[in-house]
């Protein structure tokens, strides 16, 4: 019988609303991040380097992209016989079929894909969040604690709390409490959505909350555990995590990679981040560039300028073009003497030439200083925007 001790599920199933158009067409975990990667990128690379070998991703909204980047997991190694990678969307059963209504939801549907492993430990992970964690140091703390479930947990600026669930907890980190998204948060304590579970303790929480409409780990198998005195424990965790699910993060946490010092570093050897790319050539960077502070992808053609940018691969700037402060996603085509400020442009883009894009102070046009009030204009993909035009 096959045995393993612990196995992930990976949640990339959710609209990702927040993110507009950039989610229109692709699930929020196959978005393109860093000039090279996708979001999903790492927490499947988290997995493989924590010596996790086995993954259901749960997809649901607009998989295409998400199932096409996975495959059979050859660039994270998780092309395996038994175990590996499976992506899990809803399926037609017997005796009923319906979408993943929520997040434990989607779990609760797995039941038989998890069992098949006969598992002691269930690592639960969200598919959109960009950190470096070794989950085996988390299952480490989860069994010395004798707990049922382990929640990761990091403080957040106050302010911010009530976007989060936040827990509290006494001297030992077993968790007294626990608040999915409070109005008045009590700690900065915040759950990161990551939860090892004891596999009994999951199977009997979903089992038992199975009728519940759109169930959800945070607003109700987590309290359903709490509420019958199951042992929970907060690892609390202070490294760099950021859940990119709006505009604002994903821009900062792209931005976050240029900085002198990243405090996510993309090239680090003992915990590198893998990705499907295809294979193409080396970036060409013309005479008349000029590159400062930016990642550029692989196979771009710079002729123009850009500061401060993500530019992904297959990127072309023409002649004249300035870019700054923006992130330009794969596979899109800038003609000549363009100006685009902090903007966020989806893959595959063509835009003509002579188009302003964008609210800084090199953009000309003032038209819309109030542009998606997050001061950022974003391109949905295969967008095509004709010379001369000015966002
Ligand atoms: P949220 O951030 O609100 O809160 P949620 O919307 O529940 O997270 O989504 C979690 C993950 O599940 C995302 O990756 C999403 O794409 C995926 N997902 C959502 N619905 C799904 C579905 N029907 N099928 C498959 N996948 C789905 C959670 C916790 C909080 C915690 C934050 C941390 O509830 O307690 O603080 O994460 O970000
Ligand atoms: P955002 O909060 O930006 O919209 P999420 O990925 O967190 O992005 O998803 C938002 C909510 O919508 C989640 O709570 C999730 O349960 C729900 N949701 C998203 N897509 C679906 C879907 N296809 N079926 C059911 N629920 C969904």
């Amino acid at each position: 019988m096959i045995k393993k001790e612990m196995i992930a599920m990976l949640l990339a199933g959710g609209q990702g609303s927040r993110l507009g158009v950039l989610t229109a067409k692709v699930a929020k975990p196959a978005v393109a991040f860093g000039g090279k990667y996708r979001i999903i990128d790492f927490p499947l690379s988290n997995c493989i380097n924590s010596g996790i070998d086995t993954v259901g991703v749960l997809t649901q909204y607009q998989p295409l992209r998400l199932n096409t980047h996975i495959g059979i997991g050859i660039p994270w190694d998780l092309d395996r016989n038994i175990g590996g990678v499976a992506i899990l969307p809803p399926y037609e059963k017997s005796t009923s079929s319906e979408w993943y209504t929520g997040t434990a939801n989607a779990i609760y549907q797995n039941l038989d894909y998890m069992e098949t492993f006969n598992p002691d430990y269930v690592l639960i992970l969200s598919g959109d969040h960009i950190y470096k964690m070794d989950y085996e140091v988390m299952l480490d703390f989860h069994k010395e604690n004798n707990a049922d479930v382990t929640i990761a947990a990091m403080p957040v600026p106050i302010e911010e709390a009530s976007r989060f669930g936040i827990v509290i907890t006494d001297e030992d980190n077993k968790i007294t409490e626990f608040e999915e998204k409070p109005e008045n948060p009590r700690s900065n304590l915040a759950s990161m959505g990551i939860y090892i579970f004891s596999w009994p303790v999951l199977r009997d929480a979903l089992i038992s909350l199975q009728d519940q409409p759109s169930c959800d780990f945070g607003k109700h198998i987590i309290p359903y555990c709490h509420e019958n005195a199951k042992r929970l424990f907060a690892y609390e965790y202070n490294g760099y995590w950021k859940d990119v699910g709006t505009l604002n993060s994903y821009w900062e946490a792209n931005m976050e990679l240029i900085d002198i010092i990243p405090e996510f570093n993309l090239y680090e050897e003992f915990w590198k981040i893998y990705t499907n790319s295809d294979i193409i050539p080396p970036q060409y960077i013309s005479e008349q560039s000029v590159i400062e502070r930016s990642i550029i992808g692989d196979g771009a053609e710079i002729c123009g300028e850009v500061h401060n940018c993500v530019i992904g691969s297959g990127v072309t700037i023409g002649q004249g073009t300035v870019v700054r402060d923006s992130i330009i996603m794969k596979d899109v085509n800038i003609g000549a003497n363009c100006v685009i400020d902090k903007a966020i442009i989806a893959e595959n883009v063509l835009i003509g030439d002579n188009v302003t894009l964008g609210i800084g102070s090199e953009v000309p046009n003032q038209l819309r200083p109030d542009i998606y009030n997050s001061g950022l204009v974003t391109i949905g993909e295969n967008s095509v925007i004709p010379s001369g035009v000015q966002i």
